[in-house]
């Protein structure tokens, strides 16, 4: 049964379903360009937005520099003309839905950055027109979109679930993901009013498999910040755990795969040397900030965070101890890192606990080399360093240590050339030798 009883809302229903509307994306990163691409794919005129000038350009170019968004796929929709970047916002005027994808960092003190969304509606507030449905994908706290959001595109001849239409729906991707990409992660949607949400669903319908319809923004805020402080707590648990199990001479892999026989109600995690990425680490933090705001203690996050952010320390400890055991300093040994990104088999290095890790090793006097496919150079401190052979390296090194478990690292070789290994996330499960340290 349809909720949309006003003839702006039905006219822009009927664009969305004649796939005549004309659809913006702001920002073009892992969230934006996936969505163009797919709502391009199936017939809309796709503009995206974006301030980084390069981007655009290399997008209009027809090439893709998201791993998960094929340049032929660029391509073919730049040269049909369903496809076009742009750094001039003035272009929102021509818009019929807006699509918000950009990034919602921490600050240093843990509270929410607000600013790339304040600064995209600032500019979308400029051009906006009556009969624009707007959608914000960024994860933020419950509550942004129609207490941020919402205040700033309305004016008295624009008004959320009359003129405009403004919804939130939760990114879902996951970078890398060989079997669940943007077309085929069932997108939930929640809208300011049920126009609103009727009007998300519509367009999401167009282009995605599967479309989950929520009652309010705030729920659709709240699923996803549930989904990610759910990975990252159960995380801390293990993390905990193979302290636990460390202390205790148990083998923490072998209990993880041992209970995750269990055919229900156990989901397997399993330890490392730190929390990476920009959703895990980051998203449960918008849900404490919130939650301190509404007088409740987040107390589980901000002990995970604490036990997450303790694991670079304890890799360390590790490696230390194994240097020790073989009567060599930490300070003065070269210690060499296989894998830097922040999950394996991916080219994305914000917050990689492999960056911590490094820190600690070069403050205690360590010699530092790694090795990754996928980052051929990286900062740390003010030490550049650049991905090495690995074969040669392992050979030279007094201990390498495995903080990125990549699956093209050849590891019988790693294990036949190195010295000392220690083994942080347990790629090394098929191999018995003494010079294996696991975490
Ligand atoms: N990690 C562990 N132990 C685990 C799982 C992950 O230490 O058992 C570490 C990873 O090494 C990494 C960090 O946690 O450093 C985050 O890993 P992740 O597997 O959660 O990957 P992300 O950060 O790419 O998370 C994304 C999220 N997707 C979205 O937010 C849309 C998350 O919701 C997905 O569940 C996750 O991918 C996934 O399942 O791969």
């Amino acid at each position: 049964m349809s909720t949309l009883t006003t003839e702006i809302a039905e006219a822009l229903a009927t664009k969305i379903r004649t796939r005549q509307a004309k659809c913006g994306i702001v920002g073009l990163g892992y969230v934006g360009l996936p969505l163009a691409v797919e709502l391009g794919k199936v017939g809309f005129a796709v503009t995206g937005f974006d301030i980084a000038t390069a981007k655009v350009e290399q997008l209009n170019a027809g090439t893709s520099y998201i791993q998960d968004v094929p340049g032929d796929d660029v391509a073919a929709l730049v040269q049909s003309g369903q496809f076009r970047a742009t750094t001039d916002f003035a272009q929102i005027s021509e818009m019929d839905t807006i699509n918000i994808c950009v990034p919602t960092p921490l600050r240093k003190t843990k509270d929410p950055d607000m600013s790339f969304i304040v600064s995209a509606c600032e500019e979308i507030a400029k051009y906006l027109k009556p009969g624009t449905l707007v959608i914000l994908e960024s994860t933020t706290y419950p509550g942004t979109t129609d207490e941020l959001v919402k205040p700033m595109l309305e004016r008295a001849d624009l008004r959320v679930g009359h003129e405009i239409f403004l919804c939130f729906s939760p990114e879902r991707v996951d970078p890398g993901n060989p079997h669940f990409q943007t077309k085929n992660i069932p997108k939930v949607v929640g809208g300011t009013t049920p126009e609103c949400t009727e009007l998300g669903m519509l367009l999401y319908a167009q282009a995605l498999d599967k479309v989950v319809p929520v009652s309010a923004t705030q729920v659709a805020e709240m699923v996803k910040l549930l989904e990610n402080t759910f990975r990252m707590i159960n995380i801390g648990l293990v993390n905990e755990l193979a302290v636990m199990c460390g202390r205790m001479g148990i083998d923490v892999w072998e209990v993880i795969d041992a209970a995750a026989t269990k055919p229900f109600g156990f989901m397997p995690f399993y330890p490392g040397p730190g929390l990476g990425g920009h959703c895990i680490p980051i998203d449960p933090f918008y849900l404490s900030w919130k939650s301190k705001q509404a007088g409740i203690e987040a107390r589980f996050i901000e002990l995970a965070g604490y036990v997450n952010g303790q694991m670079p320390h304890y890799a360390v400890e590790k490696v230390q101890n194994a240097l020790n055991d073989q009567t060599k300093p930490l300070r003065g040994s070269h210690v060499h890192i296989l894998g830097i990104a922040y999950k394996r088999d991916i080219d994305d290095m914000r917050e990689s606990p492999a960056l911590d890790v490094a820190h600690l090793l070069l403050d205690r006097g360590a010699k530092v080399t790694y090795s990754d496919p996928f980052v051929p150079m990286v900062q740390v401190d003010h030490h550049q360093l650049f991905s090495q052979d690995i074969t040669t390296s392992c050979g030279e090194a007094d201990c390498v240590v495995i903080i990125t478990n990549h699956s093209d690292f050849p590891y019988a070789s790693i294990v036949e050339k190195s010295r000392l290994i220690v083994d942080t996330r347990n790629a090394l499960k098929g191999f018995r030798s003494s010079k294996i340290v696991r975490l």
